[in-house]
């Protein structure tokens, strides 16, 4: 038997077809809470104003609406949670492709670098000295005159002081290093003989830059005090350390020469790696290249550090770094070490 169907009624099937398509195309979670407030909310939905309005109805009449009433509340709730639990899915499967990781693809490479070859040289000299069981030191490139210059022998007029050769910071007082020997002289004032040192590091010279000069280069001094030691010492290390890098048949000459810090003073030669010593455009057809320079510490030198001449002498060398790198490498220009140019570096990789 159909009856005919109340206001009330009307206004729930109404309700209940309008709740059911907006929900449909709700997609987000304030959408929803929306949704719910308005059709379910306790306060103003309008389920609830229907429910509210029960009590005008006879009893018969508002019994079958308030069941309808609660049927179609538990409908809309039950599908309020159907759509939340959609949504939240497609929100996941949506993070997931976002988030897509392919752990097939190649990993990323990370560049390495590699030891620059002024440096490599610098590990490798320190390897060999060490060998011979002398220390490795390092101290301040920025000096005073007193260790660079004074401590060392070096007089006022020395063509080394003028304000045209040396890098001054305080003309006069404070300079960029011109040697690394102001260290050996902080090294002697500091122990007790016997000493045994070298002090690789950069020095600087205002020079004239060329294929064979910088302005900014390294070297390698070395230094031995004892008792009893003599220039047949200083030729054996010498020749040791150019036999070492160079090659067990390497041959070592001494020429003399002069230093205000050494006397006697000699500059050593190394047969030319590239000829054996035959003569070539290496070593300009002279068989010889020249490798440092040397002597017997200076009596003033040990005096200024507080050493006894009468008890202890010693010997010392200094060694280009740069040079010896070109040698190792065949580089021709001193320039390209500190040219930062990366198609040069990578040869040393
Ligand atoms: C050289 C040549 C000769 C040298 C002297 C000293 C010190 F501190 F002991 F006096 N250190 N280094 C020296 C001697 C350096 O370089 C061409």
């Amino acid at each position: 038997m159909a009856t005919a169907r109340t206001e009330e009624e009307q206004a729930l099937a109404g309700l209940r077809e309008r709740a059911i398509a907006e929900l449909a195309t709700i997609a987000t979670a304030e959408g929803l809470d929306e949704w719910r407030t308005r059709f379910l909310g306790r306060e103003r939905g309008e389920l609830t104003g229907i429910l509210k309005g029960l009590g005008k109805l006879p009893g018969e009449q508002r019994k079958a609406v308030g069941q309808a009433a609660n049927t179609v509340k538990n409908e809309l709730e039950g599908l309020l949670e159907q759509r939340k639990a959609a949504l939240k899915a497609a929100e996941q499967s949506g993070a997931l492709e976002r988030e897509r990781l392919d752990v097939t693809l190649p990993g990323r490479m990370t560049p390495r670098g590699h030891i620059h070859p002024i440096s490599q040289t610098i590990r490798d000299i320190g390897r060999i000295f060490s060998q011979m069981g002398f220390q490795v030191y390092d101290g301040p490139e920025v000096e005073t005159d007193y260790y660079n210059f004074q401590a060392l022998n070096i007089p006022q007029d020395h063509p080394a002081r003028d304000m045209q050769d040396t890098f001054w910071i305080v003309p006069g007082q404070i300079l960029l290093r011109t040697q690394t020997s102001n260290n050996q002289i902080r090294i002697m004032e500091q122990m007790q003989p016997p000493v045994r040192a070298i002090v690789p590091g950069r020095v600087y010279r205002n020079e004239a830059i060329d294929a064979s000069h910088e302005a900014a280069f390294h070297q390698v001094e070395g230094l031995l005090i004892d008792e009893t030691c003599t220039m047949s010492d200083l030729r054996g290390v010498v020749e040791r350390f150019a036999r070492e890098m160079f090659g067990a048949e390497r041959k070592v000459r001494f020429r003399p020469s002069y230093f205000p810090f050494t006397e006697p003073s000699a500059e050593f030669d190394m047969d030319c790696i590239n000829c054996d010593g035959a003569g070539c455009r290496v070593c300009k057809y002279s068989g010889w290249l020249e490798m440092g320079g040397s002597g017997m510490v200076h009596p003033k030198v040990l005096r200024g550090v507080g050493y006894d001449p009468a008890t202890y002498r010693g010997f010392a060398f200094g060694l280009g770094i740069e040079r010896i790198a070109m040698l190792r490498y065949g580089v021709d220009d001193i320039r390209l070490f500190s040219g930062n140019d990366l198609r040069f570096l990578r040869q040393f990789a």
